[in-house]
């Protein structure tokens, strides 16, 4: 097996992220070597025409991973629960947080948390999933995972029978990897996203059983988007923490992969 480069980009309006500076963009693949610098170039041009403003602070990192320390994980299976505004969308998706196991409660104070926030996080809030209290360290920064990407054969999949969808664009397939990654980790029970980008309504609520988008959990216009993580137990916040942010993982459609709508 070749070694795999994990490539990662985050970008900043008002300086870098550290020095107080506005969350723009940022991206994680894992890819060839050949492709290192066409996956940076379109990284840099993306973070240069977002629709949140434009980046003053940009930083790529490139980094071989060890072929050995790769982990697969299966890509989630996909399904639309259609709903007619982000009033509904946020109830539905709490419904199903609640049937994943979460408490009721802990889902309500997490969404909370979310909708609080003035501005976007760079990376996720990890909260545990009994008593909705925030379980990592990360204050406003949030976990950020990092070194996950498709297989190149399953890019191919994947784009195929989200195109008969017509959902072939970059916020479904990175949310999708990402998710397939954030549930595979241990202690990990579901994960609760909505895009920061203000004309990206949709969120999606994600377990090892699938990964269930929204098509509204925001109002259109609104540039605060969100991800929280939901564990089992805040005992493991450690392990699972290491395991978003270090661990490569390559994300592969097993042969029942699906997209239910
Ligand atoms: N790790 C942790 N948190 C992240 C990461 C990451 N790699 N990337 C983004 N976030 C957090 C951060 O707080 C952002 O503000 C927030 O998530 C939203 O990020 O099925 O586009 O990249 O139609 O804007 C989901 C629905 C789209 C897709 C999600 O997220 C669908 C999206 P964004
Ligand atoms: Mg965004």
């Amino acid at each position: 097996m070749t070694v795999l480069y994990s490539i990662r980009m985050r970008a900043a309006q008002g300086g870098p992220h550290e020095q107080g500076g506005r969350h723009i963009s940022g991206a994680e693949r894992l890819v060839v070597p050949a492709a290192i610098a066409a996956t940076v170039t379109g990284m840099v041009v993306r973070a240069l025409h977002h629709s949140r403003g434009r980046a003053d602070f940009i930083n790529v990192t490139v980094e071989a991973v060890a072929p050995t320390a790769v982990r697969q994980v299966a890509l989630l299976p996909v399904e639309t629960v259609p709903v007619q505004d982000y009033h509904a969308g946020r109830a539905a998706a709490l419904a199903r947080l609640a049937a994943a196991g979460v408490a009721p409660a802990a889902a309500d104070q997490a969404l909370a948390a979310l909708l609080v926030l003035n501005e976007s996080m760079r990376g996720a809030m990890l909260v545990d999933a009994s008593t909705g209290q925030r379980v990592d360290t990360y204050g406003q920064r949030g976990v950020r995972v990092t070194r996950m990407d498709i297989s190149p054969d399953g890019e191919q999949v994947l784009r195929h029978a989200l195109r008969r969808h017509g959902l072939d664009n970059d916020h479904v397939r990175e949310a999708l990897v990402l998710a397939s990654k954030v549930v595979s980790a241990p202690g990990v029970l579901a994960e609760l996203c909505w895009s920061d980008d203000p004309e990206y309504t949709a969120g999606y609520v994600a377990t090892a059983a699938g990964y269930v988008r929204f098509p509204h959990l925001k109002p259109i216009g609104s540039g605060i988007g969100g991800r929280v993580v939901f564990l089992t137990s805040s005992k493991a916040a450690e392990k699972s923490v290491a395991y978003l942010q270090n661990q490569a993982v390559v994300v592969v459609p097993t042969a029942d992969w699906h997209i239910a709508c």
